[in-house]
């Protein structure tokens, strides 16, 4: 039986590790966070997915799976451990190096090393090769050295881990064929081979697309407002054009992935990527824009109480890593407001503990305005005329485009909408 070591044990390694004990793999699972290691011997997750209890569990009760702090001997290793930008928007290698010294020791004739992180381009070559060939072994002749980013939407990564496509990037053929023989063991999308930098670019590029075209939309829900067009039906009419596919206009774009992997392509080609750039500065500047208005708003009110919904960095996840609502909330805290906030996904939040509600209600009591920022499903289906009456004044500012506005405004309510009659309120 083939004897798996994961490093690193996050919202991509636990699933990739339990998925593969699943199908007859000996895995351990490795990461540094003793207590998340301690929790999980007892079954206990610190990630919400739908489906990943079902999977780690049968995992572990399999036996397959053990989870450990420190990695053991193995056919294969899969490092997916986590890659933040630093304060200078450089890549942040650390966690990929040590994981790399961790087992330069233990590496042995024939294993096959796998990095998963989203890393620059030639990182696996120039970063990680060099450590794992302190073991005296030479990548190619003696192990096999591999990239394979995945592309899992948090809220289904379960499924699209099994479901989606897979590029694999090998240093040679046989590399790029050993790693393939693993990920064909749980995907059932197409297995795409290329070379090992090829595989590190593309992972970057998806999600710079995305980036580029929501800075797009963004920019354009500006515009809109200054022409006076509403932007959520412009959009809709533009994607009816077979071709055209736009994006969302938001508060800013959050996330461990979208909000960062840009910058390294910005890092790697810094003459080269001036749209690239741009477009995080588009992104970046949205929550402040977003904060700005909403002062401008109710500047109206001496002490207004405002009740900010939604904290996570999308709706109906309870990731808030890198979340805009967050810096639009720091913001406001910082201009003096009076806030509550409400997430129904946040539980604890320790920076901002003291003004979280735990129900809509609370947090509405004797506001002023409700400001949404995360679009989760739960924000649709709240009845405006119940808060409506708990209420001082009936503002809702919806930057999401997310509930019914016209039902809102039959309650009493002052509707304003990023991209409609928000940001250009002719107060600028
Ligand atoms: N956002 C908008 N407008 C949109 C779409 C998103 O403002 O139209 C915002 C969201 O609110 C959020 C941020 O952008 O703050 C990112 O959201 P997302 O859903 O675009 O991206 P992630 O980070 O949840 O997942 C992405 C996915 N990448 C692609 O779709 C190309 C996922 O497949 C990747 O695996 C993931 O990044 C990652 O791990 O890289």
């Amino acid at each position: 039986m083939k004897k798996v070591c994961v490093l690193g044990l996050g919202y991509i390694g636990l699933p990739t590790a339990s998925i593969l004990a699943t199908k007859g793999y000996k895995v351990i699972g490795v990461d540094i966070d003793e207590d998340l290691i301690a929790n999980l011997q007892q079954g206990k997750l610190s990630i919400a997915e739908p489906d990943l209890d079902t999977i780690v569990h049968a995992a572990l009760f399999s036996k397959n799976l053990t989870v450990s702090i420190k990695p053991a001997e193995a056919n294969v290793f899969i490092i997916s451990v986590p890659t933040p930008i630093d304060e200078n928007k450089k890549a942040d290698l650390r966690c990929v190096i040590s994981a790399g010294e961790s087992i330069a020791s233990i590496i042995r004739q024939g294993n096959v090393v796998i990095l998963e992180s989203t890393v620059p381009p030639g990182t696996a070559v120039e970063i990680l090769q060099p450590i794992l060939e302190k073991s005296g072994l030479r990548a190619g002749d003696d192990f096999s050295l591999a990239f394979s980013p995945e592309r899992v939407l948090p809220g289904q990564l379960v499924y699209e881990l099994v479901e989606n496509d897979r590029v694999i990037g090998g240093i040679d053929d046989k590399s790029s064929e050993l790693a393939k023989e693993i990920y064909k063991s749980f995907v059932k999308g197409k297995i795409n081979i290329t070379d090992i930098r090829t595989a590190e670019m593309v992972k970057l590029m998806e999600n710079t697309f995305r980036d580029v075209n929501i800075a797009l939309a963004n920019e354009f829900a500006i515009i809109a407002e200054q022409l006076g067009v509403n932007i959520w039906e412009a959009i809709g009419l533009a994607n009816q054009h077979p071709r055209v596919n736009f994006m969302k206009p938001g508060p800013g774009v959050g996330g461990h992935c979208i909000a960062v992997d840009p910058w390294f392509i910005v890092e790697k080609a810094p003459n080269n990527s001036k749209l690239i750039r741009k477009t995080r500065e588009i992104n970046d500047q949205m929550p402040i824009l977003v904060a700005n208005m909403v002062n401008k708003i109710l500047n109206f009110k001496k002490k207004p109480k405002l009740s900010i919904f939604g904290m996570t960095y999308k709706g109906d996840v309870s990731d808030i890593r890198e979340s805009p609502s967050i810096k639009v909330i720091q913001e406001l805290v910082t201009k003096g407001f009076d806030i509550s906030l409400y997430d129904p996904f946040v539980q604890f939040y320790p920076k901002f503990n003291n003004i979280l509600s735990k129900t809509v209600e609370e947090s509405v009591e004797n506001s002023d305005c409700i400001l949404i920022l995360t679009e989760h499903k739960l924000f649709g289906e709240i009845i405006p005329d119940n808060v409506g009456k708990l209420m001082r004044s009936k503002l809702v500012i919806d930057t999401r485009n997310c509930v019914e506005h016209a039902l809102w405004r039959k309650s009493g309510f002052k509707t304003f909408v990023l991209g409609v009659n928000f940001l250009d309120l002719n107060l600028q």
